[in-house]
C-alpha cells in the first residue's frame, strides 16, 4: 500500500506501521486466529467509506449520500448469504463478540439460562464467562470436554440441558481441534425448547470451503468473525432464519451498535467474493492438511496434543510432560521467532496467565504458501526452541532459521 502521506505527516506511526510489517513478514505466526488478509481487502478497508456515516441498513438510512454504502453492504450481504447458503445476513457486528451479544439480545432477557462451552476447555468469553456481559446478565452453566478423550462429552451436554432448561444453547470454539457435530447440539436444544447459537468464528472458512459441516441446516443463529480462516478484515457477522432477521437486526443496531463501519464491510465483501472463489476450497483444504501434519510432527518428537490430533486448522499442544509452562514456552518460541500463544488445556491446573499449553493454527502459514516440508522444520525448530529456552544462542540461531524461511515465502512484498 501506499504510505507516502503518513511518512511524512506522522512518522511515528508510519515506523510502528512498517515494524509491524516487517514482524508480520519475517516471523512464522502459528496463532489459530490470526490470518493475513488480501492486498485487495486491506485497501478497500483502507478507502473513504471510513468517512462515511450510514447508520440504519440498505435502503433505510438515517443519513443522506448513502447510495454506495448501499452497494457495497448489498455485496456483502448477498455474497455471505450465498457463500454459507444463509437465510438472512447482518454484516455490520464490529466484532465476534458484538455479533453473539445481539443474537442474545434478540431473543433473551435479562436472567434467562444459556449453556456453553466452558472457556477453560476451549470456549469463548462471549459464551456465558463470569467476567464478560454474558456471565453478568445472564445465569450461565457450561459443558466441557471429556477427560480422557479431550473430545465434547455430549451426554454431559445433554445432562446438563435437562437439568438447566437453557433458553439458549451456544455451541463453538476457540480451542478445540475435533468436528463439531452441529445436529446432535440441535436435538439437544430442540429436545429441551433452546435455541441454538453455533459461533464458527473460527472454522468459518472451512465451512464456507464445506470441509466442515455447517451448522446453518441446523441452528437458529450462526456467528462468526470474519478475519480467521475466512482471511478477510478484523469484523464480525450474523446469520439466522428469516423468522429471526427482524430481532437481530434492531438488537444489532439501534441496540448495541451506532453508525456500521461501511469500510471495513467492504473489506468483508471483497473477503466473501475471495472466499466463493475456487482456490479458496483449495486453500482450506491445505489449511488441514498443514494442521495435520504439523501435529503429527510434533507428536513424533515426543508432544502431546489434546485429543490426540486434529480435524481443523488448530491443535492444542499439552506441555505438562515437557516441563516446560505455555508462557515460557510462548516466550522462548519469540525469541526462535515463532509466534504462538499460550492456552489453558482441558482440567488445567496451572493459571491462565501462566498455562499447561500452546495453541497452534496453520491458517496464516497456509496464505504465505507454507507445505508439508515447512510444516516437518517448524516442528523441528519449535522442538529446538523448547528444549534449549535457556540458551538465547541456540534460540538466536533457530531466528536465523524462521527467518530464512519467511524470506522464501513473502506475504505482501
Ligand atoms: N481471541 C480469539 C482467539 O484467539 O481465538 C477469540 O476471540
Amino acid at each position: 500500500m501506499d504510505f507516502s502521506a503518513i511518512k511524512i505527516s506522522d512518522p511515528d506511526i508510519y515506523n510502528a506501521i512498517q515494524n509491524e510489517t516487517e514482524r508480520e513478514e519475517t516471523k512464522i505466526l502459528l496463532i489459530a486466529s490470526e490470518n493475513y488478509a488480501s492486498k485487495a481487502v486491506l485497501e478497500a478497508q483502507g478507502s473513504v467509506f471510513t468517512n462515511k456515516y450510514a447508520e440504519g441498513y440498505p435502503s433505510k438510512r438515517y443519513y443522506g449520500g448513502c447510495e454506495f454504502a448501499d452497494v457495497v453492504e448489498t455485496l456483502a450481504i448477498e455474497r455471505a448469504k450465498r457463500l454459507f447458503n444463509a437465510e438472512h445476513v447482518n454484516v455490520q457486528p464490529h466484532s465476534g463478540t458484538q455479533a453473539n451479544m445481539a443474537v442474545y439480545f434478540s431473543v433473551l432477557k435479562p436472567g434467562d439460562t444459556i449453556l456453553g462451552m466452558k472457556l477453560s476447555h476451549g470456549g469463548h468469553l462471549s459464551h456465558g464467562s463470569p467476567v464478560n456481559f454474558t456471565g453478568m446478565i445472564y445465569k450461565t452453566f457450561f459443558y466441557g470436554v471429556d477427560k480422557e478423550t479431550g473430545i465434547i462429552d455430549m451426554n454431559e451436554v445433554t445432562r446438563l440441558a435437562e437439568t438447566y432448561k437453557p433458553k439458549m444453547i451456544v455451541v463453538g470454539a476457540s480451542a478445540y481441534s475435533r468436528i463439531i457435530d452441529f445436529k446432535a447440539f440441535s436435538d439437544i436444544a430442540r429436545l429441551v425448547g433452546a435455541y441454538l447459537l453455533a459461533d464458527i468464528a473460527h472454522i468459518a472458512g472451512l465451512v464456507a470451503a464445506g470441509l466442515h459441516p455447517s451448522p446453518i441446516p441446523y441452528a437458529d443463529f450462526v456467528t462468526s468473525t470474519t478475519h480467521k480462516t475466512l482471511r478477510g478484515p478484523r469484523g464480525g457477522f450474523i446469520m439466522c432464519k428469516s423468522e429471526y432477521a427482524k430481532l437481530v437486526d434492531k438488537a444489532l443496531f439501534p441496540g448495541i451498535q451506532g453508525g456500521p463501519l461501511s469500510h471495513v464491510i467492504a473489506a468483508k465483501a471483497v473477503a466473501f467474493n475471495e472466499a466463493l472463489k475456487p482456490e479458496f476450497k483449495e486453500y482450506q483444504k491445505n489449511v488441514i492438511q498443514n494442521a495435520r501434519a504439523l501435529s503429527d510432527n510434533l507428536t513424533k518428537r515426543g508432544f502431546s496434543i489434546v485429543s490426540g490430533g486434529t480435524d481443523n486448522h488448530l491443535m492444542l499442544v499439552d506441555l505438562t510432560r515437557m516441563d516446560v509452562t505455555g508462557s515460557e514456552a510462548e516466550i522462548a518460541l519469540d525469541k526462535a521467532g515463532i509466534t504462538v500463544n499460550k492456552n489453558a488445556i482441558p482440567y488445567d491446573q496451572k493459571p491462565p496467565t501462566i498455562t499447561s499449553g500452546i495453541r497452534l493454527g496453520t491458517p496464516s502459514v497456509t496464505t504465505r504458501g507454507f507445505g508439508l516440508k515447512e510444516m516437518e522444520e517448524i516442528s523441528e525448530m519449535i522442538t529446538d526452541a523448547i528444549k534449549n529456552r535457556a540458551s538465547d544462542s541456540m534460540l538466536a540461531s533457530i531466528r536465523e532459521k524462521s527467518k530464512k524461511m519467511c524470506e522464501n515465502f513473502p506475504i505482501y512484498r
